[in-house]
């Protein structure tokens, strides 16, 4: 094996997209997609809210501030009432430890700063604050390093129970939780690990992957399926319908579900079934194996970068 030098200009011949070698270079990973762009969107409930405000009674303003406290209790009591029958049991046990270590309850948010030292403890995760929902590919290459890039904006009063773009609702109670788990951790920077330089149709291909399992996948246990998907564990409505009889299953596999459409304005059409943690891990770490790539890369965990290596 010969090690590449740090250009990627040196891989030959093939072009390959930037991607980056150290935590530091996570700076460069910060491509906002503004899907949802309030100046755009009318029917957007901020944009609802902010073009009514100048007209809006002093008194008007104040109540919507008190029911913006009032909605992110409503939305931890009522997803916390459903856990225990429909979520994973990692996600009860990361949850429970950080109701006792991180004050997660119906009474505040959690400083991020807590949150991510709490992680780092648990299982080398740390978070860092983004404005928005960034591009697949950054959002990736961050899991790589173990970094979950969290939004830290909370959803609209209007919708308490819906929101179009990750907010920390969203964050906070699907994808912390989990990220608390060592395997699923583990399956989480594999997926970032695979997507490092992938081309774009392997980074869509992943995306697709990543949206059937971290954000809305379902798995086996005790011979009853269970939600460990972020996507469902922070949306009431979701996660009871993703496990009534009404949404198709399928048992995961890479290579289906990569190419599955999806969409992120209603729930899904059809969820996709893990026997076991263990077992995604090993059917997606086949699956990363066959992508192509002119390289292959190696986490060093001491120094939280990568080792670029020749392939043989
Ligand atoms: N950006 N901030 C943020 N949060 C996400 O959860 C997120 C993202 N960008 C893309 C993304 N998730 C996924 O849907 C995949 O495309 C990776
Ligand atoms: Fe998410």
């Amino acid at each position: 094996l010969k090690r590449v030098a740090d250009d990627v200009r040196t891989i030959p011949e093939e072009k390959v997209p930037w991607f980056p070698r150290k935590i530091r270079d996570l700076d460069k990973c910060n491509l906002l997609i503004t899907k949802y762009d309030p100046d755009m969107d009318q029917d957007h409930p901020v944009s609802v809210y902010l073009s009514n405000i100048a007209r809006l009674p002093f008194i008007c303003v104040l109540m919507t501030l008190l029911l913006l406290s009032f909605n992110r209790r409503e939305v931890y009591r009522t997803l916390r009432t459903i856990y225990p029958d429909l979520a994973c049991r990692q996600f009860l046990g990361g949850l429970q430890q950080l109701e006792r270590e991180c004050g997660y309850g119906e009474d505040g948010i959690p400083q991020l700063r807590e949150v991510s030292a709490f992680l780092r403890e648990k299982t080398g995760f740390q978070l860092r604050p983004v404005a928005g929902l960034l591009s697949a590919r950054d959002f990736l290459a961050s899991l790589a390093f173990r970094v979950f890039q969290c939004t830290q904006y909370i959803r609209h009063a209007s919708a308490p129970m819906h929101s179009p773009e990750p907010d920390c609702c969203h964050e906070l109670l699907g994808h912390i939780p989990m990220l608390a788990d060592k395997e699923f951790a583990q399956f989480s920077q594999e997926i970032g690990l695979a997507s490092l330089g992938a081309s774009d149709e392997d980074i869509e291909r992943l995306s697709t992957l990543y949206w059937f399992t971290v954000e809305f996948g379902l798995c086996k246990q005790n011979g009853t399926v269970k939600a460990y998907g972020a996507g469902l564990l922070s949306s009431y409505g979701e996660l009871i319908y993703a496990l009534s009889n009404e949404p198709e299953y399928k048992p995961f596999n890479p290579e289906e579900t990569a190419i599955q459409p999806y969409q992120d304005q209603t729930f899904q059409p059809v969820y996709f079934v893990s026997e076991s943690f263990e077992d995604a891990k090993i059917k997606m770490r086949r699956y990363s194996s066959s992508i192509q790539r002119p390289f292959s890369v190696r986490y060093d965990p001491f120094t939280c970068s990568l080792e670029v290596l020749d392939q043989p």
